[in-house]
């Protein structure tokens, strides 16, 4: 064990998730395991409106959830459109461990929850189903940048054995349709990692993360010399040359972070307003804020 081991994760809520995090990756625990436990932090807090339990819901009133993980083997799980459980996360690894799949969706990925011993939760709290009701009032469709619709957790690891993980759980956009499945438990999109390389995640508008298989192309970037920071700006820069005249533009909102194989790490945002937290043993755990493209 030789390497000094780093978390970083999306957003101001990655900061208690990475101290749940760190207590795994300080002990010599490993990567997957760290991740796992750190987003499940936010996906229990109820006041967090945007991922697990008190997400809002989409047009219909039904929280719907998406995530996946991905380990240092290239081995990956994920749930989408999946409904009533609390940990989609967990979900996930389960999905990867124990089947011979990488997604399940809706139904059968409830069905297969349960079989897990999952437990049915109502995830609508009182302050969500406040919100929709005003919602429902005008029923307007428009995701507002950095706010609600903008909030998954994201959180990579590196372990003291020099692997990565990543996962990424989130309750997706806002007011969507119901079904919509965002880039959250895309791999490639929402997330992805090539041990021999590093890790990259995603948060904003999942539709141009899809469009221009984001994270993926992140990492393909450091594999050619980019460092986190750089791969993450230009794929930010590519995604906004490719939304420049795009109905989504005036309300897009996309940020990457990136860690690599040696500990470095980088965030960018096309839009100001994003941030992540960073844990290692030298600094302790902090909030950055990602530089970016337009105010
Ligand atoms: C989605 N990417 O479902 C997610 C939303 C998000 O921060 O990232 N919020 O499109």
């Amino acid at each position: 064990k030789s390497v000094k081991p780093i978390v970083i994760s999306t957003w101001n809520h990655g900061v208690a998730a990475n101290d749940e995090a760190w207590k795994i990756l300080s002990k010599g625990g490993n990567a997957l395991d760290a991740v796992e436990q750190g987003v499940r932090v936010t996906e229990a807090d109820p006041k967090n409106q945007s991922v697990g339990i008190g997400g809002f819901p989409d047009r219909e009133g039904n929280v719907t959830l998406d995530a996946c993980i991905m380990d240092h083997n290239s081995n990956c799980g994920a749930v989408s459109f999946l409904q009533h459980i609390k940990h989609p996360i967990s979900v996930a690894r389960k999905v990867m461990e124990e089947t011979p799949h990488v997604m399940l969706t809706g139904q059968g990925a409830l069905q297969f929850a349960l079989d897990q011993g999952f437990e049915k939760e109502n995830l609508l709290t009182p302050e969500t189903k406040k919100a929709y009701e005003e919602w429902l009032q005008k029923s307007n469709y428009k995701p507002v940048i950095n706010i609600e619709n903008h909030d998954t957790i994201s959180m990579l690891a590196l372990d003291e054995d020099g692997n990565i993980s990543g996962a990424c759980t989130t309750s997706g956009a806002a007011w969507k349709m119901h079904g919509r499945v965002g880039d959250s438990p895309i791999i490639g999109a929402g997330l992805f990692l090539d041990n021999e390389v590093g890790a990259a995640a995603a948060t904003g508008l999942g539709e141009a993360v899809i469009r221009t298989a984001g994270s993926a192309m992140v990492v393909e970037l450091m594999r050619q010399g980019k460092s986190p920071a750089e791969a993450c700006k230009e794929i930010v820069e590519r995604i906004y040359n490719k939304h420049k005249n795009h109905k989504d533009m005036e309300y897009l909102q996309v940020g990457f972070i990136a860690l690599n194989k040696n500990g470095e790490y980088g965030g960018y945002s096309l839009r100001s307003g994003f941030n992540y937290a960073v844990n290692d043993i030298e600094k302790g755990n902090r909030l950055e804020d990602a530089p970016f493209k337009m105010a």
